[in-house]
């Protein structure tokens, strides 16, 4: 369909599995993990899967998870109840140490399940680069960057991301992590603060006290010891509200093409959260579908393996555009597939507008203002120009 056919001289394979999508983090909880079945049915809508190699995704086991996270902290995650059910009112004190069962991350029927097969997926796809039986790996149920070792955070509770570049680390030397989602990549940041095996950029929207979490300033960079080898390795894009396509792809390349160049990675893992689209549930920027693949696209261009996790996305259609639409540039098929969406999509009415590719007049009743002057864009540019000069190659 649609001429879709293999990529020649490289391999794509996806990770994703039903039964993930299933569970529910609660009625009035923006995370919406059925968007993911609605990606799924437009990436095959489109025709997509026959250009790929497509794994169902298994759950990933206690001793997996245990690579990053602690005993302490599994062991209550497998246990812990959602609120409907008998409590271990021993432990209400564990729940404010994990940061468990409040709004943010609540406790819901399934928890252990849902976290073991987004790890799962991004664990699978990590596999597949390490043994060259994938040049790009997709798990968009993965990308969960605030889960702390102990801690759960902003609907987090397992850090696949570390967990995923913790097996690259076996085999590639240097790791990129690039994390485009609209909220700041702290949880992937913290794991390799320490090290210079990985270097963490993300763009991000920064505005302390009033934008989750409220780290990831411009001159946070690592640890301030110059001897600490992670010094130097995190870098941080901090943006305002509005930000458009033409502005941010400049900037992606202007950050990520020297980085490329200085730091020399052997792998990539991109970060692809799609609640930095206009239009987003949480999110406060103004990039259309077209602007947010651009990224993808990029990093494919460098030639390197690489990891496409998911992340934030609350407007679920739009999710599934964004992602749909990444899976087709990691194929090489983008400029093959039609901007219509097809007739027959599974839950074709929910995207509203039948184009792959929404106007922002589409997107949003009004697009936000654009708060990001070309000066402090500039400056941005210029302070990672600066960071690089102390990085080793
Ligand atoms: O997209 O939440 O602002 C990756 C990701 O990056 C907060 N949380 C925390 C800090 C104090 N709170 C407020 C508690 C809010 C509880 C419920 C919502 C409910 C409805 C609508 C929006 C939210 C919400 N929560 C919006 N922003 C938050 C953030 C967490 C954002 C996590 C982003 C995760 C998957
Ligand atoms: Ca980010
Ligand atoms: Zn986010």
């Amino acid at each position: 369909e649609y001429g879709i056919v293999r990529p020649k001289g490289y391999t794509v394979s996806y990770h994703a599995t039903p039964e993930m999508e299933k569970h529910h983090f609660g009625q009035t909880h923006p995370m919406k993990p059925w968007r993911l079945t609605l990606t799924k049915s437009l990436v095959t809508a489109y025709g997509m899967p026959f250009a790929m190699d497509n794994y169902l995704t298994r759950e990933a086991t206690y001793e997996e998870l245990n690579s990053f996270h602690s005993n302490d902290y599994l062991d209550y995650l497998i246990t812990a109840a959602p609120e409907d059910q008998p409590r271990d009112i021993d432990n209400p004190d564990k729940e404010v140490k994990f940061n468990l069962g409040g709004s943010d991350c609540p406790l819901f029927h399934g928890l252990y399940n849902y976290c073991s097969m987004s790890a799962g997926s991004s664990l699978d796809a990590a596999r597949k680069i390490c043994s060259n039986q994938s040049d790009i790996a997709i798990a968009w149920g993965g990308g969960l960057h605030h889960a702390k070792r102990s801690e759960a955070s902003g609907f987090c509770y397992i850090n696949d991301i570390v967990l995923a570049i913790l097996q690259l680390l076996r085999i590639y030397p240097r790791v990129l992590y690039i994390d485009i989602d609209v909220h700041h990549g702290d949880g992937v940041e913290e794991a390799f603060f320490s090290t210079d095996r990985v270097m963490t950029v993300s763009f991000h929207k920064y505005q302390p006290d009033q934008f989750f979490p409220g780290t990831g300033a411009l001159e946070d960079n690592g640890p301030k010891n110059e001897h600490n080898p992670g010094a130097h390795h995190a870098i941080n894009v901090p943006l305002n509200d509005g930000i458009t396509d033409e502005q941010y792809e400049a900037l992606f390349k202007n950050i990520i093409g020297p980085i490329n160049e200085r730091y020399r990675p052997s792998a990539i893992a991109l970060q692809c959260g799609a609640d930095s689209l206009a239009g987003d549930r949480l999110g406060r920027f103004n990039l259309r579908v077209q602007g947010h693949g651009a990224c993808v696209r990029y990093c494919k261009s460098l030639g390197l393996p690489m990891i496409l996790f998911g992340g934030g996305g609350y407007t679920p259609r739009n999710v599934a555009r964004a992602w749909a639409y990444e899976t087709s540039i990691a194929i090489g098929a983008d400029t093959r597939i039609p901007e219509t969406i097809p007739e027959h999509t599974p839950w074709r009415a929910h995207f509203i507008h039948d184009t792959l590719f929404p106007s922002l007049e589409q997107s949003m009743h009004e697009p936000r203002h654009n708060r990001n002057s070309e000066k402090r864009l500039r400056e941005i540019v210029a302070h990672v120009h600066e960071q690089l000069r102390f990085v080793e190659h």
